[in-house]
């Protein structure tokens, strides 16, 4: 991968490529004989047992050099089966950002991945989104564009899906003329190619449009206040510069960070209805946090959970190690700031942590923490920490220097998946079994898992879902 670390601390990452026009399609090869049993899993290839999506954005393809791929991970079989876009063009990064959710109603879960480089109508790096369906759908995968794609926007930076709604980022996009003040777009899972623009600009947003805010670089979709029955929209803008007022004139704590709350967001189709916080109402923000870089979203019993990383921030005594705010809501309690994460003592700056943020539900709701940076040599870490009791934490180190494992997390079924996309070779993730805390290594052509048929493996493990 080029310059990992680039991507943290670079507000845009350059990749040029020239690209043919690109068809509007995907495809998957999964098993036809569907038993998915669940509404809310994972089970993509509908064998029954949850299954997890890891994303090889960078990866050469039979079609297209660096155009990238997704392996879905078969969490019965430990097997996989690989998608690509049915068209790839070289430096698509398709799989940059991955999510398993239900976008239809056959209780099989269906893939939404990002190509947020790839062209779309002459736009170079416009972006596209793709929703491919599981369970051996023959239903045909859809690609979502913006409705005015523009150059560099790289809409599908992030991706989520929850219940009837489907969010995507584009941080890159001008807002109101302002350059990388990006944007959010949202779909009904029912209508994903009639997409709503919300930024900065929308009335109601608290908040400016300032260059290089990175509004929409992480989404989530959870119940965060307002009306219980309505979801709410959580945006992390990362690169929002905190001066206390106003609008910014490029003074103040730059890069601090900052998310944005869009209560009852399918509701409001006009105005918003919403809530900003900079790490400064919190703790202390500082010039270079990155407040926002991750976003989890996690329920237990009445309680909803909104996790954020500020990976940069100052976690306790040791400045830029990293740290994870907590906020929480439940159906009569509007998000509120809770617990902050972060590694004491044991931090070191610039370990990352809370570069990557999931929640894993059922059994007592835990949260990883991923710290990609940590350890000899940069080999990274994952901290587990169970939200009701926070003094039961562990940490899982990853297995070679240089690796970044905690770079992604996710969570599926009763497992963590963990991307490792700097291991030595096409990268790698980790399997982490929530009760008998085994850790089983995965990457193509390792174990059951196969290699990309005619390509080239390089980044696996860039994103997880
Ligand atoms: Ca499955
Ligand atoms: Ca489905
Ligand atoms: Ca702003
Ligand atoms: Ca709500």
């Amino acid at each position: 991968m080029r310059s990992l670390l680039s991507l943290l601390l670079a507000a845009a990452l350059p990749l040029t490529a020239s690209a043919p026009p690109f068809p509007a399609s995907a495809h998957a090869s999964a098993p036809s004989s569907a038993a998915c049993t669940s509404a809310e899993g994972s089970d993509f290839d509908g064998d029954g047992v949850d299954d997890s999506a890891v994303g090889d954005p960078f990866a050469d393809t039979v079609r297209a050099e660096s155009s990238g791929a997704v392996h879905v991970l078969s969490g019965r079989s430990g097997g996989g089966t690989v998608v690509t876009a049915a068209e790839p063009a070289a430096g698509d990064g398709f799989g940059w950002s991955v999510q398993l959710a239900h976008l239809d109603d056959d209780r099989c879960a269906d893939l939404l991945v990002g190509a947020p480089y790839a062209d779309v109508q002459g736009r170079e790096d416009a972006g596209a989104v793709y929703a491919i369906y599981g369970g051996g759908s023959q239903r045909e995968p859809v690609r979502l564009i913006a409705p005015e794609p523009e150059a560099d926007a790289h809409f599908g930076w992030s991706v989520t899906a929850r219940g009837p709604l489907v969010a995507i980022g584009a941080p890159h996009e001008n807002d109101g003329g302002v350059a990388d003040a990006g944007a959010v777009y949202l779909a009904g899972a029912d209508a994903l190619t009639t997409l709503r623009r919300v930024s900065q600009n929308t009335d109601g947003v608290t908040g400016n449009a300032e260059v290089g805010d990175m509004f929409g670089w992480a989404v989530e979709l959870g119940k965060l206040g307002g009306d219980a029955g309505e979801l709410d929209l959580a945006i992390g803008l990362p690169y929002e510069n905190d001066d206390g007022l106003g609008v910014q004139v490029g003074e103040g704590k730059l890069d601090s960070g900052a998310i944005g709350i869009l209560f009852d967001v399918a509701e409001n189709t006009g105005k918003q209805v919403s809530k900003k916080w900079d790490l400064r109402e919190i703790t202390e923000a500082e010039a270079g946090d990155r407040f926002g870089y991750s976003l989890a979203y996690g329920e237990e019993g009445d309680t909803s959970y909104l996790a954020v990383g500020a990976p940069l921030g100052d976690g306790g005594p040791v400045k830029n190690s990293g740290l994870v705010q907590l906020f929480q809501a439940s159906s009569t309690a509007e998000i509120t700031p809770a617990a902050t994460f972060h590694r004491d003592r044991e931090g070191v700056a610039g370990d990352g942590y809370g570069y990557a943020v999931a929640f894993s539900e059922g059994g007592g709701l835990r949260l990883a923490v991923g710290i990609p940076f940590a350890g000899s040599g940069r080999t990274g870490a994952v901290n587990l920490i169970t939200v009701g009791d926070p003094d039961q934490t562990r940490l899982v180190t990853g297995e070679s220097a240089g690796e970044r494992f905690g770079w992604s997390v996710a969570s599926a079924g009763n497992k963590l998946v963990v991307g490792a996309p700097d291991r030595e070779g096409s990268g790698g993730a980790a399997l982490l079994g929530r009760n008998d805390g085994a850790v089983t290594p995965v990457a193509p052509g390792a174990g059951q898992l196969p290699v990309l048929d005619g390509g080239a493996s390089v980044d696996f493990g860039a994103a997880v879902g």
